[in-house]
């Protein structure tokens, strides 16, 4: 708004004139007294300049439509950090979807109300179980738990992780088996995990084996069975460790690692559907920032995740799977 000034014989006239050409609410910005001629011809004159202040309306606007349109750009930061991690374009979408209603109603006002909106919309998707120490403390325990899943995804370190974790509970005696007698050194793998925890140790040569030995466990034995990795295209592999898990009604966990390709980590989750496993476990959190590839391929399945393992060290790289941290690292929060 522009400034005006206003002249009169006396301020209080000055003053009037402001007023009336300005109204009630002009504000004075610099009054003057001027001197006309000289001697007794002399004169006095008050200069009043004066403005009206900005109209209330058009600040509040410009501030909503520059605070918009921050708001706006938080969301694309968020959106854009999901393509960043992997998140295919469709998926974005489908979790932005979710948001575009509260922010047309101006529900969002703020970064932390978007975060928070977004973050309870990727949980949506996703679904998390109970560990199973936790399961075990109300008396819910399997009798046998088998971690299956491609070669070198943590099979072994993880059921050993998970062994560690649920003999805390001190509810069940805990026995290690293996069933991989192929692989050199994999015996002695787990053999030595069982040592450190200070847990028996069994090795099952066959399925036949196997089967005796559960049958041989008592009231509220827990045994942990390592699988051998097997590729996603070794079909009578593990054709027959699935026949063997349906006998024995194991508690099956489906081991992949984040890093792995979405298209493999498709590929694994059809082919290790034979074993109706109850819990996608996933490994490895720690190699990777970019989770993106890995919720493309879970969106749709209907496993709970059981666990997070974030590390190499045994016992404690694991955290029972929580959909808050999940976010976070997706969203690189953590
Ligand atoms: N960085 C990282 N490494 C892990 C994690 N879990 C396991 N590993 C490592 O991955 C490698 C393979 O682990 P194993 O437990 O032998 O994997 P596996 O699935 O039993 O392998 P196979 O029996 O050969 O199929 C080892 O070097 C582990 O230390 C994890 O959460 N993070
Ligand atoms: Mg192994």
């Amino acid at each position: 708004m522009e400034t005006k000034t206003f002249e009169a014989p006396t301020l209080e006239e000055a003053l009037t004139a402001v007023k009336r050409e300005l109204g009630p609410d002009a504000i004075v910005l610099e009054t003057k007294q001027r001197k006309h001629g000289f001697g007794l011809m002399n004169k006095m004159s008050f200069q009043v300049k004066a403005t009206l202040p900005p109209k209330v309306s058009s600040i509040s606007s410009t501030r909503i439509i520059s605070r918009k349109s921050e708001l706006e750009d938080y969301l694309a930061t968020l959106l854009s950090r999901l393509i960043r991690a992997g998140v295919s374009q469709k998926n974005t979408k489908l979790i932005a979807d979710g948001l575009i209603p509260f922010f047309k109603e101006g529900t969002l006002r703020s970064e932390s109300e978007i975060l928070a909106k977004m973050a309870e919309r990727i949980r949506s998707f996703i679904k998390v179980a109970p560990s199973l120490a936790e399961r075990v403390q109300r008396g819910q325990n399997p009798k046998v738990v088998t971690f299956v899943g491609p070669t070198g995804v943590g099979k072994t370190t993880t059921l050993a992780k998970v062994a560690a974790e649920t003999l805390k509970t001190r509810k069940n005696r805990i026995i290690l088996a293996t069933m991989d007698t192929y692989k050199v050194g994999a015996v002695e793998h787990l053999e030595s995990y069982a040592k450190y925890l200070g847990l028996p140790f069994a090795i099952c040569k066959s399925p036949n084996e196997a089967l005796a030995l559960v049958s041989r466990l008592r009231e509220n034995d827990l045994l942990f069975l390592d699988t051998l990795g097997a590729g996603p295209r070794e079909n009578i592999k593990l054709s027959e460790m699935s026949l063997l898990f349906s006998q024995i009604e194991a508690e099956t966990h489906l081991c992949v690692s984040v890093t792995t390709q979405e298209r493999d980590m498709k590929d694994i989750l059809s082919r290790f559907s034979l074993f109706k496993p109850s819990y996608l476990l996933a490994t490895k959190l720690d190699e990777t920032y970019a989770l993106g590839e890995f919720f493309n391929a879970y969106v749709n399945q209907p496993m709970p995740i059981s666990y997070f393992t974030v590390g190499q060290r045994v016992p404690q790289d694991i955290e029972p799977a929580r959909k808050e941290a999940f976010v976070d690292r997706l969203l690189s929060l953590i």
